[in-house]
């Protein structure tokens, strides 16, 4: 027996995202929060059915779009990786935004949009720009010191923007293509020296050096997956931002250009999410490309219907 799942992939600043319309797994009714669990213990073979080869690669971001739960947003939408599940995906929101474009459901204008890690505000802009307010975001801790064994010793913060981040500069290393392997294994030693560190649990991390022309930065981000970000992620922006915001280096409104390794950018802006002024509320804004629609196959007999594991 075959079943066919219905998909839009697209491209954010050169990051791929694969929206799942139809033929995804049975989650029911109820909050996202209790539904990505249910994805996660239940149907997680869809996951990999859907990122994983044959049908899709380790960089591949897939988005399940679903039925809402709460009334006051128009769609809502489950975000997952080549090893799991994502709180928030800022390039993957602009990919499902220009998805449900294409599609013809949506015009220019705003909408909200539910995920599991609460509602996000997107506005399709007539230029086909897409703004994204993301969730509350904020740091937690500040120049934190970690060690690894083969590059030394990093100082960064501890961040969220709707996954979390360890947010850290690094003079030496150029961020550019030309530097992903040692970029990737300085990432991953990072990220090991952190998660044993005993603070909050970072899924991804985050390099910042020089930028190119007019960007106020330029960054690499390892993903929890092992493959880097080609965008400059949304969330981890997000989370640069609290941290700029925090240490008073960027005031509500001012315009910050994040690039990431590839030269790509996204224009960004924050308003501060309370009178406490300990969190923000960010705005990512990007283009996304689709690339191709399909309809995925799984047959049954398949050997690798479920994905290469
Ligand atoms: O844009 O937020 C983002 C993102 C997270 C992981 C890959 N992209």
């Amino acid at each position: 027996m075959t079943s066919d799942i219905h998909a839009v992939d697209s491209h954010t600043a050169g990051e791929p995202t694969r929206i799942v319309l139809a033929g995804g797994p049975p989650l029911g009714t109820g909050p996202l929060t209790e539904r990505v669990e249910r994805f996660r213990n239940e149907y997680d073979s869809y996951r990999r059915a859907v990122i994983t080869e044959p049908r899709g690669s380790d960089v591949l971001v897939g988005g399940l779009l679903c039925e809402p739960h709460d009334p006051e947003c128009q769609a809502g939408v489950i975000f997952f990786n080549n090893v799991g599940y994502l709180g928030m995906c800022g390039h993957g929101l602009i990919g499902l935004v220009e998805t449900l474009r294409y599609q013809r459901k949506i015009d220019a204008g705003k909408m909200l949009i539910e995920t599991p890690v609460g509602n996000v505000a997107a506005t399709l802009h007539a230029d086909g720009e897409v703004s994204v307010s993301n969730v509350e975001s904020y740091r937690v801790a500040a120049d934190v010191e970690v060690r690894t064994e083969d590059f030394g010793t990093f100082r960064g913060d501890i961040a969220f923007g709707g996954n979390w981040f360890f947010l850290t500069y690094d003079p030496d290393t150029r961020i550019h293509r030309s530097e992903l392997g040692k970029l990737t294994a300085m990432a991953c030693a990072i990220r090991k020296a952190v998660n044993a560190s005993g603070y909050p649990e970072v899924d991804h991390i985050e390099i910042f050096g020089e930028p190119d022309g007019e960007a106020d930065s330029r960054n690499f981000v390892l993903c929890p997956g092992l493959e880097y970000d080609r965008s400059p992620c949304g969330t981890g922006t997000s989370a640069k931002m609290a941290c700029l915001a925090a240490d008073g280096k960027l005031a509500p409104n001012q315009r910050w250009i994040q690039q990431g390794v590839l030269g790509t950018s996204f224009a960004c802006e924050y308003s501060w999410a309370n009178a406490n002024k300990q969190s923000i509320m960010p705005v990512i804004r990007g283009r996304a490309f689709i690339t191709a629609e399909t309809h995925l196959k799984l047959t049954a007999n398949d050997p690798f219907c479920w994905g290469i594991q």
